[in-house]
């Protein structure tokens, strides 16, 4: 059973895996056995997330790449190809997010939250696809979301590209099932990185923030998730254990999506 869930000799890209979710994501690939490859855009954290993969005894190999960039990705997926070997696992983690009410977000800020979040798995997938193909074998795992389900006040670009994220997850399923590759998706719930920091700020008082209360009362686990609760998952879907799953979306999330709330 270990065998299953072992990535001995494979090749894994996570995208923005300089901290967050993507950090513990690459850590349990590497962990498994796999080489990893790692990108984000700025050298500052390219820089902090190696020494941080070096303190754990990963190897991990850092590429400055905006992920929005076909170009810059395509020598990427080059380069990794010539260093590591051919990208057997392709986590699309890389993610921004912005909080502003519809009426008064810019297009241009719609457009952003869509090309990262969005655009650009639809980007790195079809740089990687090739080599799947040819080797008959891959992985693809997306980052998908809570909001790939629900809604709520200011999310409107994140919900909107968090739920096509899903289904280009299930149209990369259908399309390349057949040459035994499996695109699926991951939904981590409120978890604690930086991207959720100003949701979890305390108050000047000292008390929780509102959202912070929130999330613990509509989490029947009670708790925020930690990266750590995404690495079981993600590896179950990056390793042989999941190669007849396809097209599903995990979500990890403590069973928020379950849990209509307590009654006030
Ligand atoms: P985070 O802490 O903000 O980290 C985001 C990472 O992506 C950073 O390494 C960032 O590095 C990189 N990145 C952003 N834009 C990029 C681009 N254009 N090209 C390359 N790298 C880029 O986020 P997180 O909380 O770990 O979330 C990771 C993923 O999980 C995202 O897709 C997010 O939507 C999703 N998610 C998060 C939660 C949560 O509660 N935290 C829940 C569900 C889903 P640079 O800025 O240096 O590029
Ligand atoms: C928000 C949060 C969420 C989480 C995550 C939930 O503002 O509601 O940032 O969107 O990041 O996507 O699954």
């Amino acid at each position: 059973m270990k065998e299953m869930f072992s990535l001995e000799g494979k090749v894994a890209l996570v995208t923005g895996a300089a901290y967050g979710i993507g950090f513990a994501i690459a850590e349990s690939y590497a962990k498994a056995g796999a080489k990893i490859a790692f990108n984000c855009r700025s050298k500052e954290h390219m820089d902090t997330a190696l020494k941080e993969y070096e303190a754990k005894g990963i190897e991990a190999k850092g590429y400055l790449c905006d992920v929005t960039d076909e170009e810059q990705v395509t020598k990427m997926v080059a380069d990794i190809a010539k260093e590591l070997g051919t990208i057997d696992i392709l986590v699309n983690n890389a993610g921004i997010i912005k909080r502003i009410p519809m009426t008064e977000m810019s297009v241009e800020e719609f457009r952003q939250v869509i090309d990262i979040d969005l655009n650009a798995a639809f980007i790195v997938s079809k740089a990687v696809l090739p080599a799947m193909i040819e080797k008959k074998s891959g992985k693809i795992i997306n980052v998908c979301s809570m909001m790939s389900e629900l809604g709520r006040e200011t999310v409107s670009a994140y919900a909107a590209a968090k739920g096509g994220l899903k289904m280009l997850t299930r149209n990369i399923a259908s399309e390349y099932g057949g040459y035994n590759i499996q695109c699926n998706g991951i939904g981590p719930g409120y978890i604690a990185t930086p991207q959720t920091a100003p949701l979890r700020e305390r108050q000047p008082d000292g008390s929780r923030h509102p959202f912070d209360s929130f999330i613990i009362a509509k989490t029947p686990a009670a708790r925020w998730g930690t990266p750590e609760d995404l690495m079981g998952p993600a590896l179950f879907l990056a390793s042989e254990a999941s190669d007849f799953v396809n097209g599903q979306i995990l979500y990890v999330d403590g069973g928020i999506l379950a849990y209509i709330g307590k009654q006030p």
